[in-house]
């Protein structure tokens, strides 16, 4: 297995545990974040096999400047994982902060799209090209004081289906992997580093692990290449919707 995956956000959770799986099943990594520190961990864990990308995806020049800097044996990318993201705060709409919602637009939706126009030379170049888009259960269903980290992941869900269309032609599978609550930094970062808040969006229930999603990516990528799946949501058990959740507390 040599195939190269280029993972944006691969610095913390859902895309660190599906760096190191892949890893682990001998694909070829590019691992993408801000965190240098954090990237070159997984380097020095899997060595050869992962090459360390640091930019921040709302930089479009830095983003075309970080594909182009991607050494020969890095270049060729077969599958694309556009996973970094973030919610910034949760606030009824009218108490919302500004530069909030632009964090979440420029990173969640933006950035998405400057990472993918970067590698579509690539990946138009490829026999059997995949791109995986992170959505949500917040991208298919609006919660109360999710708007605009919703409105973000509808966009990614619009996108998702943009793409399929736009690439069907070139034979380039484009699927979207929709999470519901997963236990990583996702809440810390939300919240603004409150520890003890974020803590207790997982509390009393069995949320997912980012170990979990690794799995499903790893199984939406390695299906034949006559299958493409086109959209999947992910919910823990005691999960029914963004809002249901059954809790022992
Ligand atoms: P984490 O906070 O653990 O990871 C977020 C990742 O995104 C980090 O690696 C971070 O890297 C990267 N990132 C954030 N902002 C930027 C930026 N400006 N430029 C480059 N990279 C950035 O959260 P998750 O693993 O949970 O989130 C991953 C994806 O999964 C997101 O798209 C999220 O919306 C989605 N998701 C999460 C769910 C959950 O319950 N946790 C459920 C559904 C979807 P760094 O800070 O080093 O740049
Ligand atoms: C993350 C899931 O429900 O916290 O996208 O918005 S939720």
């Amino acid at each position: 297995m040599d195939r190269t995956v280029f993972i944006t956000g691969a610095s913390s959770g859902i895309g660190r545990a599906t760096a190191e799986l892949l890893a682990e099943k001998g694909f070829r990594i590019i691992a993408c974040g801000r965190r240098e520190e954090r990237l070159q961990a997984l380097k020095e864990k899997w060595g050869e096999k992962i090459h360390v990308l640091c930019f921040d995806v709302r930089d479009k020049d830095g983003v075309f400047k970080a594909v182009a800097q991607l050494p020969p044996e890095f270049r060729a990318i077969d599958i694309l994982i556009n996973n970094a993201g973030n919610a910034h705060g949760m606030d009824p709409i009218d108490q919302g902060s500004l530069d909030d919602w632009d964090a979440m637009i420029d990173i969640n939706v933006k950035g998405l799209l400057y990472v993918t126009k970067a590698l579509l030379p690539s990946l138009l170049d490829g026999s059997n090209s995949h791109i995986i888009n992170i959505g949500s259960t917040a991208g298919k269903e609006v919660y109360p004081k999710g708007n605009v980290y919703c409105a973000s992941k509808f966009a990614v869900d619009a996108i998702n289906q943009a793409l399929r269309i736009d690439l069907n032609e070139h034979g380039i599978r484009v699927g979207a992997v929709n999470p519901g609550l997963v236990e990583t930094e996702f809440s810390e970062v939300r919240f603004k580093g409150d520890s003890p808040r974020a803590a207790g969006v997982y509390k009393g229930f069995q949320p997912l692990t980012p170990e979990d999603i690794a799995e499903v990516i790893h199984f939406v990528i390695s299906r034949p290449p006559h299958v493409n799946i086109a959209d999947l949501v992910v919910m823990p058990t005691d999960q029914a919707s963004s809002t249901i959740v059954r809790k022992d507390l």
